[in-house]
């Protein structure tokens, strides 16, 4: 099947795809295509954002030249990229990924439950207009933040946290389906976002961390688990064939490119002590 929807398309392989399949390392069949990413320049203000890593102060300069690079590997993996104007007011703001859901067949702008990053998302619509017919909204009091969600085929995983709340993802559940998707929550616990602790990266796998070790909900999918010293790797980005993965994770590193990956790693020392990994960085469609 292959749809030419705004966003992103999909391409579903005549042969059978998955990282069980041993024809994936020398003929990859890719089941999503993303051709653009979002992202917002960081501001000045971004040393003020969130953070409960203790990892010490943001070096602004040395994030500003990790996200220059962060952009360069977008652009590798063949994404066409938008860049939005840094917003001072709100320091949060280059984790745009939490700001709006995008599908092949519509857009969700998300309502931050992060009371100063409550706003981050007006302006949004006139981005997305250019890009989705079909633009839906989290009303309040639903509060959900798209660092919850993670999108498998057809099917959104919802993550119930202090951001994302049940309201939230019942409104969520609503949208998906009335565009013929389904959503499923999970109960989190001492975890920022569901995405902080695992990635799926397509052909049925997972990376995943420890915190999800008893997690029935995804006990179908072949994982590469992630140890606890790195951990912070488990936030890592399917896009097209490529693996984006912070540095310094030689272990999960490994196991990914032993599936046939292309891994990109990348410096993230300056988004980590803000509590932010990969996939917080940008919308991909
Ligand atoms: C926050 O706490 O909201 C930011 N400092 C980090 C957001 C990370 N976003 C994500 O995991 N999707």
């Amino acid at each position: 099947m292959l749809s030419n929807e705004p966003g992103h398309f999909y391409i579903r392989a005549a042969i059978p795809c998955g990282a069980a399949n041993p024809l994936l390392k020398f003929f990859p069949t890719f089941e999503t295509m993303f051709t653009k990413a979002i992202v917002r320049k960081p501001g000045k203000s971004v040393v003020d954002g969130i953070t409960t890593a203790g990892l010490g102060a943001v070096d602004y300069d040395k994030l500003r030249s990790q996200h220059s690079k962060y952009i360069e590997a977008l652009k590798a993996c063949g994404l066409e990229l938008i860049i939005l104007d840094e917003m001072e007011d709100y320091p949060d703001s280059v984790f745009m990924e939490d700001v709006a859901l995008l599908t092949s067949k519509c857009a969700i702008i998300t309502r931050p439950g992060a009371k100063s990053r409550l706003g981050e998302e007006l302006g949004l619509r006139k981005v997305l207009q250019n890009y989705y017919q079909n633009i839906e909204r989290i009303e309040n009091p639903g509060t959900l933040e798209a660092g919850d969600m993670m999108m498998v085929g057809d099917h959104f995983y919802i993550g119930l946290s202090e951001r994302t709340n049940q309201t939230g993802a019942d409104q969520l559940i609503t949208i998906l389906e009335k565009y013929g998707f389904s959503g499923s929550v999970v109960h989190l616990e001492d975890i920022l976002h569901l995405k902080t602790g695992i990635s799926y990266i397509e052909n049925n796998t997972v990376v995943i961390a420890q915190p999800y070790k008893t997690e029935e909900a995804f006990s179908s999918y072949k994982k590469l688990w992630v140890d606890d010293d790195e951990s912070y790797a488990a936030n890592c980005v399917w896009i097209n064939g490529h693996v984006l993965l912070p540095d310094g994770n030689p272990k999960i590193k490994a196991s990914i490119i032993n599936e046939g990956y292309r891994v990109i790693e990348l410096e993230m020392s300056e988004f980590q002590k803000l509590d932010g990994g990969l996939s917080c960085l940008s919308l991909r469609f």
